[in-house]
């Protein structure tokens, strides 16, 4: 086994707050727009909840543990915001502080860096109350709130994610009313949209005139590769527009000093885009230290007529296209086709697509599969070490290829809460019972042991 990896290249593992902790009402925690969602009868699969998920609020330390039998240098967390600030806004629940800082000071004692995101989709119900992401005061208290986490742990942590996904909060959240908090507008989730990128500009500028020597800060994006069903016209431009929607609309202000060209006219008649003011683009597209990167998948896309031809009722998840005509390729157990190379692509095009792109990270990758039954079955997962296998593989030809990327996290250490999917769907190295929240570390975090020090550099 050749070690191709650049020295330094991190080996970790992600999680996020509300996937894993659990203890949604302890220790002053205020609800978020998740815990809402999960009420409303058939939002979530099997109704279930935030509750108990892995109870890592309580069991961190064995979780602690866990990251230190798999030898990882890096370990990616989310900060609960209804943690810190109960209602959004102004009051600051100690309690939630002092809990992230035991999680990072105990991941230092074990020489663990800790790349700490502020915000996994958990914004607190009251800022939801008055609007959430379609308000662009949700992108001010948004900088408020990374501030003062910056003030509180900046001695501790040096890596600093503003947002994860914005895409998904905004188009899944606002647009197709398939994330929290369940609403199916145009014009809002394109403001949900604008103002997140613009939070995280905000945020950025915020801790940067904080900061300490050493601090990074960056962002993550899902990112997932849209490659036309056919070579006609038609199926190319419906290509484009999913590429526009889901990637463009961020990187091009992020990384290319504009606005995604094209996004308006695609909205005709659905928005105005009222909400950029001037100075936006300036601030959302200060340089960044990193650029986190979310693979799954690749998006296969062929033209198919709008679900809603009146535009003023269209959503901003209708933009004439159809992504079920799947090539014939296996399958994850989310439906997901296994395309590794499709990671290769992502962060390839990146870099020849955006001059200047700071260095990424492949902040996210893993997959589910049916556990089986039998208490073997439970962890004997040889299509995720499969799975995990060659989409190492295929960051290591991005690197081949020249890209500066920095690190790979698997996503999960732990079972957990998947979001609309609830507790079916199990994304962990680690197995969790959630009834008596036991651990087991299945076939692949042995894997994923062994590679990392196998490829452990200085
Ligand atoms: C990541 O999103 C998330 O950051 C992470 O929290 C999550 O656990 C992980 O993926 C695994 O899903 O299921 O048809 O409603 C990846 C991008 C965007 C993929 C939303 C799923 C919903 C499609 N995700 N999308 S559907």
């Amino acid at each position: 086994m050749t070690s191709t990896f650049p020295p330094g290249f991190r080996w970790g593992v992600a999680t996020s707050a509300f996937q894993i902790e659990g203890a949604t009402r302890s220790d002053g925690r205020g609800p978020s727009i998740w815990d809402t969602f999960a009420t409303v009868p058939g939002a979530v699969a099997g109704g279930d909840t935030g509750e108990p998920a892995a109870d890592h609020y309580h069991h961190w330390p064995r979780d602690l543990d866990l990251l230190t039998g798999l030898g990882v240098d890096s370990y990616r967390f989310s900060v609960s915001w209804p943690r810190i600030q109960p209602s959004g806004r102004g009051r600051v629940e100690r309690r939630g502080i002092d809990f992230y800082r035991r999680v990072v000071e105990a991941l230092r004692a074990r020489g663990i860096e800790p790349f700490l995101t502020l915000y996994h989709w958990d914004l607190p119900q009251a800022l939801e109350d008055e609007g959430g992401w379609r308000a662009r005061d949700t992108a001010e208290r948004f900088a408020e709130y990374a501030a003062l986490v910056h003030d509180e742990l900046g001695d501790v942590v040096d890596r600093w994610t503003t947002l994860n996904e914005p895409y998904p909060c905004a188009i899944a959240g606002y647009g197709e009313g398939r994330h929290a908090p369940g609403a199916r507008e145009g014009h809002g989730a394109l403001a949900a949209a604008h103002h997140l990128l613009l939070g995280h500009g905000l945020a950025t500028r915020a801790m940067r005139a904080r900061a300490r020597p050493g601090h990074r800060f960056g962002i993550v994006l899902n990112q997932s590769p849209a490659v036309p069903v056919s070579p006609s016209a038609a199926d190319i431009a419906a290509a484009a527009r999913q590429d526009t929607l889901l990637r463009r609309q961020f990187t091009d202000p992020l990384f290319g000093g504009r606005y995604a060209p094209g996004l308006i006219a695609m909205f005709d008649g659905v928005s105005d885009f009222s909400f950029r003011r001037d100075g936006d683009l300036e601030t959302i597209g200060q340089p960044l230290d990193y650029l986190g990167v979310n693979y799954y998948y690749r998006l296969h896309v062929a033209d198919a007529p709008y679900r809603e031809p009146d535009p003023a009722r269209r959503t901003a998840a209708d933009i004439g296209l159809d992504t079920t005509r799947l090539p014939d390729v296996p399958r994850t157990g989310m439906g997901w086709p296994v395309e590794p190379d499709g990671l290769t692509d992502a962060l390839v095009g990146l870099r020849d697509e955006y001059p200047g792109l700071p260095p990424m990270y492949v902040t996210e990758n893993g997959c589910v599969y049916p556990d089986l039954a039998d208490e073997r079955g439970m962890v004997a997962d040889d299509q995720r070490i499969a799975f995990l296998r060659e989409h190492v593989e295929a960051a290591r030809a991005a690197v081949a290829a020249g890209v500066d990327l920095r690190g790979y996290f698997c996503w999960s250490l732990l079972d957990n809460f998947e979001w609309a999917h609830g507790y079916k769907h199990r994304f962990g190295l680690v197995h969790v019972d959630y009834a008596t929240q036991r651990r087991t570390p299945r076939a692949s975090y042995h894997w994923y042991r062994d590679h990392i020090a196998a490829h452990r550099t200085p």
